[in-house]
């Protein structure tokens, strides 16, 4: 998938499979105004052009990758072993282990190659998109703006949520 402004992060995927998950990426970049691309990779089916992603991306103005992938899901760990720029890995659950291959696999790096695990799934997927959003605010004030007020907005729905709440014994 390509976007008409030039992407400055990419949301890489082990497979198709992982789309229904890696979409909240995707709609809260959109959210933001910041421009991305969708590329399938995947760390053991397709190394070499895993590889190829890896060492292009900051040569083609890509500032943050989201790896999301499950099962022994090395992605975002191969990724980051060739570039260095941010690393955000997201742990999907697609095998009988429920998550837990994944998420060992995404988080536990040695020493020296570091990868942002987030959580499982589509609040992984979520908060990915938002570390995005926080390292691209590091100098971009509009950004640090909208974010602000992605804030005051959840404040707000807890605040509406508590209005709303009723309980009985
Ligand atoms: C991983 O294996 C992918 O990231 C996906 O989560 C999982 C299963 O892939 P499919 O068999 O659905 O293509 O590489």
């Amino acid at each position: 998938m390509k976007t008409k402004e030039k992407p400055v992060v990419s949301i890489v995927m082990g497979s198709d499979s992982d789309l229904p998950v890696m979409k909240e990426a995707i709609f809260m970049l959109e959210e933001f105004g910041v421009p991305c691309e969708v590329v399938l990779a995947s760390a053991h089916r397709s190394p070499d052009r895993t590889s190829s992603f890896a060492r292009n991306a900051a040569p083609r103005g890509i500032k943050v990758i989201i790896a999301g992938a499950g099962a022994a899901a090395h992605l975002a760990g191969v990724i980051a072993s060739q570039t260095t720029l941010p690393v955000i890995g997201v742990p999907i659950n697609a095998t009988p282990l429920n998550g837990l291959d994944a998420l060992l696999s995404t988080v536990q790096m040695p020493g020296g190659i570091p990868v942002a695990t987030m959580a499982l799934d589509s609040a992984g997927a979520k908060n990915a998109a938002l570390l995005s959003v926080r390292i691209l605010a590091l100098n971009n004030q509009q950004l640090r703006q909208k974010l602000d007020e992605y804030a005051v907005r959840l404040a707000k729905g807890i605040e509406e949520k508590q209005e709303k709440l009723t309980w009985s014994k």
